[in-house]
């Protein structure tokens, strides 16, 4: 059986590509979500790719993913540096989780390099654009696959 992975978009990422300075590339958020289910694909994975503008609808996936995801991959965007519910929905989950910022959030301005998601995250991946996006998934992937052989070694 495929393993679930839930990838959560938080507030404004619809607007990628549609970014007048640039900040997050030209690609538009649904090209993106079509790369990253191609390789969701390629790697075995069933994806959920979901984007809310919405705190508690985040919450409510993230609740969501504690009984159907294996992995969590989530750019929760401006809510990361406010959001104690998403960070404590977060520490509800059991699997890995990645954290993804399409920018380097750390070469931008200082209210943007205290992430509350990073507090829950298994690891964080950011400057990359798109590209950190597919990387999370081979990530968890990877993750998944060595959990997987721990678990039948140990049986
Ligand atoms: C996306 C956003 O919308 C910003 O609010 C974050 C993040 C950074 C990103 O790089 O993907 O600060």
């Amino acid at each position: 059986m495929p393993r679930t992975v839930f990838f959560l978009n938080g507030p404004n990422a619809n607007l990628y590509g549609l970014d007048k300075n640039g900040t997050y590339g030209s690609e538009s958020f649904a090209s993106i979500e079509t790369g990253c289910q191609a390789h969701a694909t390629e790697l075995g994975l069933a994806l959920e790719f979901r984007q809310s503008n919405h705190e508690g609808v985040l919450v409510d996936w993230i609740q969501e993913a504690r009984l159907r995801a294996d992995a969590l991959i989530i750019n929760a965007a401006g809510l990361s540096y406010s959001s104690v519910p998403i960070l404590d929905a977060l520490l509800a989950f059991d699997g890995p989780i990645i954290e993804a910022h399409m920018s380097n959030i750390w070469k931008r301005e200082s209210f943007r390099h205290h992430s509350y998601v990073s507090k829950a995250a298994t690891g964080v991946i950011a400057g990359l654009g798109a590209r950190g996006y597919r990387l999370a998934l081979t990530a968890v992937a990877q993750m998944l696959e060595e959990a997987e052989e721990v678990k039948s070694q140990a049986s």
